[in-house]
């Protein structure tokens, strides 16, 4: 008799417990990620190819949710995860790449890397 009953409030927190940690992960599903935009200068890019380059390297940041270059302006645009990711790590990608990012001056290894085609007049 005293077993059923045990079996029977177990059964009934076990319920309760399972209810409310759903009930937690909806709440945390809920909350609305939060994206922040840039618009970054890369005027030491020349063709289609540095577009690749940078969008590669700016994907590979954790947090970012897309990134375009637009080589005729030459601006790359980023969404990104507010929480997750900040400019400077965005503008100290595309310099790792061998690009300039803004006031982030190219790093001269990567530069040298790159392509010919991809290279800017007046070397630095
Ligand atoms: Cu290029």
């Amino acid at each position: 008799m005293n077993k059923r009953i045990l079996v029977l409030a177990t059964l009934v927190f076990a319920f309760a417990v399972a209810g409310f940690a759903q009930a937690k992960k909806q709440t945390t599903k809920a909350e609305p990620v939060k994206y922040e935009l840039a618009a970054i200068k890369v005027e030491s890019a020349v063709c289609n190819s540095c577009a690749n380059t940078i969008e590669k390297a700016l994907k590979k940041v954790g947090g970012v949710k897309s990134a375009k270059v637009d080589i005729d302006k030459k601006v790359a645009t980023v969404k990104y995860v507010a929480t997750k990711a900040n400019l400077s790590q965005l503008e100290t990608a595309i310099a790792n790449a061998g690009y300039d990012a803004n006031d982030t001056t190219r790093n001269k290894a990567a530069y040298d890397k790159l392509d010919a085609c991809c290279k800017i007049d007046g070397d630095m």
